[in-house]
């Protein structure tokens, strides 16, 4: 069946014309972090991201961001990956067509690429924004309207540094920013890892929410012989403790132990939902862009991880303001967010990305106001985390 343009179908008018794309531009940021952050396979001192922008015929400019955790090792995206992809695939594929065919525009990115689920999302993005601009409406409106303005927000502990994180996170019960912490482990043994989380629960006290996130670091048996302890020690959340690939595996875990389970790496797609719901593999589930491929299929997948009974949890790739406006953009329309969200990857930077976007108080994050995603660019930063050539 032909793609249809709703600009033939619904209005000839010089302003719905106007809404075309007329080109993209890609760049790689290399933005350094407040200290250095820990994950079982990974560890940063500096975020890399890819900024998109896309310009429409009637010259608003809209934003889009990919995260990427260290290079190829969170997923298989790299920002130099990211980069070509749009560069030589995706972007022409979108040349000409109507910004606000949003559907039709996933297809043609489909098409243009397998998976690449960070490039497609940042262009999606981009295009929410561009679009909402155009319009004079916020990016929410255009995914089915806001049913709140803010949402919890958790910090990670992740310097492997026990001292310094207890630090941390009084600091930020202080200035009322987080008082729900997910710690992350994996990249000692698990007996390490006890011991640490014993000295963070010891000095916050019991009241205080604790996560942990094992980012697939341990096995069955591994998993089997330390969770009585992690349940003894209060932990509200087990974040991907096996492999990706190990469903069954999880779904035996899940079926073990008293803490719920979340599935992050195991699940992209609407069809590994499925798999994870049967499986019984968690009744929790981190919705990330970087894994649906774009704001729509993030909303779609919510709505399968919902309809097998599975609770949402607004994950990050520690993105800036952009990537953390266009998550809140979908979260924000979402009729259930149990869990709140973890964006707080803007507060991670030694300095953000944009000048206006979410911003933190009171232990929420709230949404930005204005059309769009939202937000004002700090050029000048961007100019100079540039990466050259
Ligand atoms: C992950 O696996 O959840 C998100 C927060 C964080 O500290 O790491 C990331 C990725
Ligand atoms: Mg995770």
């Amino acid at each position: 069946m032909a793609l249809v343009e709703p600009m033939a179908v619904l209005d000839e008018s010089a302003s719905w014309r106007d809404l075309a794309v007329r080109s993209f531009a890609s760049s790689i940021i290399d933005a350094p972090t407040v200290r250095r952050h820990k994950l079982s396979n990974t560890e940063i001192s500096h975020q890399n991201y890819v900024l998109v922008r896309v310009m429409l015929e009637n010259g608003v400019e809209g934003y889009g961001e990919a995260s990427t955790l260290g290079g190829p090792r969170w997923a298989e995206e790299s920002v130099e990956s990211i980069k070509s992809v749009i560069d030589s695939y995706l972007a022409p594929a979108l040349a000409g067509c109507h910004a606000a065919s949003f559907e039709q525009n996933a297809i043609r990115l489909s098409k243009a690429a397998s998976r690449n689920n960070a490039a497609k999302a940042a262009i999606e993005a981009a295009l929410f924004d561009a679009v909402g601009k155009s319009l004079g409406l916020p990016a929410p409106a255009l995914l089915g309207g806001a049913v709140r303005s803010s949402l919890s927000i958790i910090w990670a502990l992740a310097s492997g540094d026990a001292g310094q994180e207890i630090e941390e996170a009084k600091k930020k019960i202080e200035k009322r920013e987080h008082r729900r912490f997910k710690v992350k482990i994996g990249f000692a043994d698990p007996k390490t890892d006890i011991q640490r989380l014993t000295r963070i629960r010891t000095a916050l006290g019991p009241d205080v929410e604790v996560i942990v996130d094992v980012n697939q670091a341990w096995s069955e048996a591994t998993a089997m012989r330390w969770l009585p302890a992690f349940d003894e020690l209060g932990i509200s959340l087990i974040e991907q403790p096996l492999p990706a690939a190990q469903i069954e595996q999880l779904g035996r875990i899940a079926a073990r132990t008293s803490i719920p389970v979340m599935v992050d790496e195991a699940v992209f797609t609407s069809a590994d939902i499925i798999r994870a719901g049967q499986a019984g593999a968690g009744s929790v589930i981190s919705l990330k862009l970087v894994k649906s491929g774009g704001l729509l299929e993030l909303k779609r997948a919510a709505g399968v991880a919902s309809a097998v009974g599975m609770e949402l949890y607004g994950g990050c790739l520690l993105e800036s303001g952009i990537g953390a406006a266009a998550h809140l953009a979908v979260f924000s329309t979402l009729p259930k967010m149990e869990w709140g969200t973890e964006q707080f990857g803007p507060k991670i930077l030694v300095n953000d990305l944009v000048l206006e976007g979410p911003t933190y108080r009171d232990f929420e994050i709230h949404l930005p106001e204005g059309p769009g995603l939202g937000l004002v660019l700090d050029e000048d930063r961007i100019k100079h985390l540039t990466r050259a050539g």
